[in-house]
């Protein structure tokens, strides 16, 4: 039976876990890319029980959905850039969520952003410096999707929101009509890849010219997931102090365990390592933005579906503090005149 020792000691562990204010927006995009269902992805994980799940990691997360982007596009910049597919589209829908995703943290909550393509990440992340100046970007994916308009064999704009958003980047786009809200003011030295297993040949030229931080597959088989992720936060926030962006590519997670997404790629990040990957980000206490992307719910039967759907929550979950060992009732729930059974 638990005495006095024991609920104070409870006590402790309650207060331990800290008031998490969640503010979550869903992104229905589909058009950085050309199959059909990535923009259901908002509406599925929702009906899955997303909000109820981040409600129920633990008694002092507050969660506030803000509901999903909507825009209107501007024609006459429709075609205005060479190989960038929709590009009109993807600028109107950027400029709102950046926006969104800006008022959410000046509220002083965590944005957890559910796409969608990931050429929304665009906006997130400008939206996550335009209230916090000081971010560091750990982009968790397949694929390194830093194309430029120039180097991109498909035209697709989730190819390329990492090179939209660097200033190292900058010098190798033309003018991007309606775009002038969105400053490349991130380092490259901001940004760290953990999952890499697709990486285009200019892709690879650029990580190992410019060094960037990538935490391919191999690093992954060699030093294991824990040291991967402190070793690219070390990198990009050397001194502790910066405001953590995770730009979660479902893809990064091994096709048999997240089937329903686009450009699938086998050998993948368990969904194991994507959940350990999550809580180390979470003890850093610094954690202010998620992404959560290329979930497509079009693809493949309702059970790959479900797992995919599974899979993104899970991540979700350990990102906001859901804790594998369990946690200890709440004081008001001991049974203090019922022992608990030894059977
Ligand atoms: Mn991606």
């Amino acid at each position: 039976m638990f005495n006095r020792v024991g609920v104070r000691l409870i006590n402790q562990v309650r207060n331990a876990s800290s008031k998490t204010e969640i503010g979550v927006v869903g992104v229905p995009f589909e058009k950085g890319q050309r199959k059909v269902g990535v923009g259901n992805a908002p509406k599925v994980m929702r009906d899955a029980g997303l909000i109820n799940s981040l409600k129920q990691i633990h008694d002092k997360i507050d969660v506030k959905d803000y509901g999903d982007i909507t825009y209107s596009i501007d024609h006459d910049i429709s075609n205005a850039v060479p190989n960038m597919i929709m590009y009109e589209h993807m600028v109107a829908c950027a400029k709102a969520l950046s926006k969104q995703v800006t008022e959410i943290l000046n509220d002083g909550r965590i944005c957890l952003t559910i796409g969608g393509d990931h050429s929304i990440a665009v906006a997130t992340v400008d939206g996550h410096i335009q209230a916090k100046s000081n971010v560091a970007l750990l982009w968790i994916d397949a694929h390194a999707d830093i194309n430029t308009n120039l180097t991109s064999t498909s035209g697709n704009l989730h190819g390329m929101p990492v090179a939209l958003l660097t200033k190292e980047l900058s010098d190798y786009w033309p003018y991007l009509p309606g775009m002038d809200w969105q400053k490349p003011v991130m380092s490259i030295r901001n940004v760290a890849y953990i999952g890499l297993r697709s990486v285009d040949s200019f892709e690879r030229l650029l990580i190992d010219n410019m060094g960037i931080t990538a935490f391919g597959m191999e690093e992954v088989e060699k030093f294991g997931i824990d040291q991967c992720v402190h070793m690219a936060l070390e990198k990009i926030d050397p001194t502790h102090s910066k405001s953590i962006h995770v730009s979660f590519d479902i893809d990064s997670i091994d096709s048999l365990e997240a089937p329903s997404t686009g450009t699938p790629v086998r050998g993948g990040l368990t969904l194991r390592e994507g959940i350990h990957l999550m809580e180390v980000i979470h003890k850093t206490g610094r954690l202010s933005a998620i992404d959560l992307v290329e979930v497509n719910p079009s693809i493949g039967t309702k059970h790959n579906v479900d797992l995919t759907v599974s899979a993104a929550i899970h991540i979700i979950a350990a990102a906001f503090g859901y804790s594998r060992k369990g946690l200890r009732p709440k004081v008001d729930d001991l049974p203090i005149q019922t022992p608990p059974s030894s059977t």
